[in-house]
This record gives C-alpha cells, structure tokens and sequence, in this order.
C-alpha cells in the first residue's frame, strides 16, 4: 500500500525539528542543495575530466545481493565508462558508501553539511553514490538520522515505516546484518517473501537539488535508473539513538541478552582500569 510524503521548499530549522526530526517522519526539503557550490558542478563529465585516474573502491553487487558484495577498484574514467556501456550482467558496479573526504577530497567543501541537526545527534559523514541502472538493498539505520542529496540526475528510494518490520524479513540480531531485510529487489518473490506484499509503502523519485529525510528505523531501498549522483549525509552516535520502534523492541531485547555473556566479561577489567585510572 503506498502513502504520501511532504515536499517541503527551504524549511527553517526550528520548522524542521518540530515537524519533522521530533516526530521521525521523512520528508523532501527542496531549495537548499541548489545552493551548494557542487550543485550545476558534480556532474559525469565534470569528475571524469577533472578526476579521470583517480581510483576508487567499487561494489560489485550480484542480483541485488548487496551483503555479499565484493570490492574492486576501477579509475574515474573506466567507471564512468562502464557506467555509459550499459551492461546487461546481473553484478552491477557501484560507486556506494565512500566517504567524500578519503576519495576526492577536493569535493568536500562542494557540499554544505545542513543546519538541521546538531551535537546532539552526535557527528556528522558525508558519502557519495554514482550509479545506474541498480539496486540498494533493503535496509535502515539504527544510529541516526540521514539526508541524501541529489547532484545529478534522480533516485528511487522505497521508504517503510518501522511499524512494518514485521513483513520486512530482516536479518535475525545475532547477525552483522541485522538492520538489512532479506529481499533483494523492489518485488521480492512472492512464495518466498508473502508478507512483504502486506507492508505501508512510499514510493519516492528525488530528483536533481532534492533532499530525503530518511529518520532512524525507517527502512529504506534504492532503485537508479539512469546515471546520477548523490551524497548522504548520516548523523550519528556509536550507541542506539533512541529507544527501537515497538515493533523491534522483542529483536532488540534478543540482542541485549546475547550480548551479557561478553559484558560480564569485559566489565571487571574495565573497572579496574578506571580505578588505576583515578589513583594515579
Ligand atoms: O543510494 C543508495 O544506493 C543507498 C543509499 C542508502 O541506502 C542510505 O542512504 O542509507
């Protein structure tokens, strides 16, 4: 079942959080990325021109498979290549999840980190995507917000409530993959994956100077269709962010009591460092 989001021009920052942020609900902000300095800039023949032996880490993800995906390095210019061929192959090549900073430095002040958010969301990262004709699978995150910006061309992005984890077919806890569903594509098999067919849906098209909100626990999954390019952004602390949505409170209390074993083990020592920390 689908249902709607807001598209919102240039909201304030207190209208964000009150609206927004506070109740954990996404939205697209326009008006705000058509400012950056990357925005008319980040675009295929740019980078290529500018940046063409640059290598960069490329995931190779076979039929929408992103948790076993491998990694290759390719230079600017053979991706963009590969990227302009068109490839029929079930692995699709993309440039997903690099940090700006490590990869094309010169970049980073292209981009304008957004006032939305602040210390208490903990830090800010930035990432860039260039892809087409591709699947992100599945997935959300537990430590934090994000906003994804388009530079160049659009993005699909399918958004689940948390609510409907329970159809979603994640990842048990005891697994490093247990903010990722199973499915690996917008229409998972129907035998296989039944109750995906149940969940509340958001079908999105974010195009060029947009920006998604996507809040904490909102499961998310990305289909690009021809060439673009985007960044995320991610706030975020290395500890739950805030209390899990009922609906994966039973998970959530699986992986605590899993993790007692490890922390009775590892508390002692770490007491005892504390008190040699403060008699010295
Ligand atoms: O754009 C993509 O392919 C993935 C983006 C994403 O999953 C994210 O922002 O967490």
């Amino acid at each position: 079942m689908t249902t709607t989001i807001d598209r919102v021009e240039n909201p304030t920052v207190d209208e964000f959080r009150e609206n927004y942020l506070s109740k954990e609900k996404p939205v697209i902000i326009t008006g705000v990325v058509k400012h950056w300095p990357a925005y008319g800039k980040w675009n295929p023949e740019y980078l290529e021109k500018t940046y063409a032996d640059r290598m960069l880490p490329i995931t190779a993800i076979t039929d929408g498979d992103y948790c076993s995906a491998l990694t290759k390095e390719l230079s600017v210019r053979d991706y963009m290549s590969y990227l302009n061929e068109g490839h029929k192959s079930n692995t699709k090549y993309y440039l997903a999840e690099q940090p700006v900073k490590d990869h094309l430095p010169e970049l980073q002040d292209d981009m304008i980190i957004p006032t939305y958010f602040d210390e208490r969301e903990g830090g800010a990262h930035s990432v860039f995507y260039i892809g087409k004709d591709n699947f992100s699978q599945l997935h959300y995150h537990e430590f934090g917000s994000a906003v994804c910006s388009i530079l160049y061309g659009e993005k699909n992005f399918r958004l689940f409530p948390p609510s409907e984890s329970k159809y979603l077919y994640k990842y048990p806890f005891n697994t490093p993959l247990s903010n990722m569903s199973k499915t690996t594509s917008l229409e998972p098999d129907r035998d296989e994956f039944p109750l995906y067919y149940k969940a509340k849906y958001i079908d999105i098209a974010l195009k060029e100077g947009e920006m998604l909100f996507i809040p904490v626990y909102w499961w998310h999954s990305i289909r690009n269709f021809d060439l673009n390019i985007a960044t995320v952004t991610f706030w975020g602390r290395d500890i739950w962010y805030r209390h899990p949505p009922p609906a994966l409170w039973i998970d959530y209390l699986y992986q605590f009591i899993r993790g007692i074993p490890s922390l009775t083990k590892t508390l002692p020592k770490r007491i005892s460092n504390q008190f040699k920390k403060i008699m010295s």
